[in-house]
């Protein structure tokens, strides 16, 4: 019995396996078919949007709901009984230049309500309320950083030895193993704080992770069913809880808060700033299909691809685009469109051929129409073609695309910090 149930197992695995190995990638310029973006000023009566205030009032909306019905599902709102625990605070982190907060947000009332960990380092040296970086993390909040201090994740979590992953728990060895991503002392010294949450918390990454996430647990409470939404939506409904607490510490200035993500955790920090317009500053990295680059442009990962190998991440409607993407009502670059008129940078790896550098480009260029609406540049008239590795360019939009493989580096957080200091005026 168990051997037959095994065989099955593996047999469904090889098939799904091998149906994700069978969509075909195209990695050759020459190879992509023409295709033509939808023009996010066009409305569906065939009407041109020419002001900001059509744009906030009308269009904009109207293209954040084809983003919601069509990729990645209704966003619910706040709910009502959530309540801030701060369980930890130490003002001697980091040999003394940086306060450690770590505060669990229960979604609902009682004792088990469903909750997540936020993580919370702010510059000690402040004597005003500081701007934040928000994001996600991969392998939950003690990965980020060495130190002690951090609450070890005890949810599911994605199996990695070398990470101290063991069966899909975190052990005391996966301590400060992510902390490449996070530039974490770096941030403090530029006198940023960094709000981070293991992504894990909202909702475990595999196809049945909805069934423990909050898309189960809080589907009551918030009036939608596990199918309503994905888990980019539920991470990135996370995101925004984060800022709710954030409102709420008179250490943090709310009114410059910078989210950012990485690849898939990218996906989720767009879709949250697409519907949450308290993010004063936008950063993607490296988010690929489903986050910045363009669907239509076929190079690197496809709609096709990403639903077959995370079928658990997008709307079921979203599946209907697997072999037409020139169908969808939008393309990525409306999603990039709606943080207009936020500053907001794209960025990209020379080797990350799958996120499709290009296609991520393109898409900030192709939002420049809606951030002209409010009288600003997107990456501005001189950016035309891809710039050369290492070297950021724009306006209002940034894009850079950095040396080297699908990552996180401490050149982009430069780059982001710049960024920051240059939109806050600092
Ligand atoms: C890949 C996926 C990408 C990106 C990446 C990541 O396997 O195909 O879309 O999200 O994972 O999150 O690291």
């Amino acid at each position: 019995m168990i051997t037959k149930t095994f065989s099955v197992l593996l047999l469904l695995t090889i098939t799904i396996a091998l149906s994700a190995q069978d969509i075909p990638i195209n990695y050759d310029e020459s190879k992509i078919p023409r295709y033509t973006l939808p023009d996010p000023l066009q409305t569906k009566d065939g009407k041109h949007i020419t002001t900001s205030q059509q744009w906030e009032k009308q269009q904009g909306p109207v293209m954040l709901k084809l983003f919601a019905d069509n990729v990645y599902g209704r966003m619910p709102g706040k709910p009502r009984n959530m309540r801030f625990k701060v369980f930890d605070v130490d003002s001697n982190a980091f040999q003394g230049k940086a306060i450690r907060k770590q505060v669990t947000i229960y979604f609902s009332s009682g004792t088990d309500a469903p909750s997540m960990d936020v993580l919370l380092y702010l510059p000690k040296t402040a004597n005003k309320p500081v701007p934040v970086f928000i994001g996600l993390n991969f392998y939950g909040n003690q990965t980020i950083h060495a130190d002690t201090g951090i609450r070890l994740s005890t949810r599911w979590v994605m199996n990695d030895e070398k990470l101290g992953l063991v069966n899909n728990r975190a052990t005391e060895a996966s301590r400060g193993k992510d902390a490449g991503k996070w530039a974490v002392e770096e941030i403090i010294d530029r006198g940023y704080g960094l709000a981070t949450a293991y992504y894990g918390d909202l909702e475990p990454d595999h196809a049945d992770g909805w069934k423990t996430g909050i898309r189960t647990t809080m589907k009551t409470e918030l009036s939608i069913d596990e199918n309503e939404w994905g888990a980019i939506g539920a991470w990135a409904w996370g995101l925004s809880r984060m800022m709710d607490y954030l409102q709420t510490d008179a250490a943090v200035d709310a009114s410059k808060v910078v989210i950012t993500g990485h690849s898939r955790l990218g996906k989720a920090c767009l879709w949250a700033a697409a519907n949450d317009q308290r993010f004063a500053v936008i950063v993607s990295n490296d988010s690929g299909e489903g986050g910045a680059a363009l669907s239509r442009r076929w190079f690197g990962e496809t709609i096709e691809r990403i639903n077959t190998s995370f079928p658990h991440w997008f709307v079921a409607a979203y599946k209907r685009y697997n072999n037409h993407p020139e169908l969808l009502p939008v393309d990525q670059h409306i999603l990039l469109a709606l943080m207009a008129p936020r500053p907001l940078y794209v960025a990209s790896a020379a080797d990350d051929a799958w996120a499709d550098p290009k296609g991520e480009f393109l898409s900030a260029k192709n939002a420049e129409p809606v951030y002209a609406l409010f009288g600003k540049h997107g990456l501005g008239p001189d950016v035309i073609g891809m710039p050369a590795v290492d070297h950021p360019v724009g306006e209002t939009i940034h894009y850079h695309i950095h040396a080297g493989k699908h990552d996180f580096t401490s050149y982009d957080w430069q780059q982001y910090l710049d960024f920051a200091d240059k939109e806050f005026g600092r």
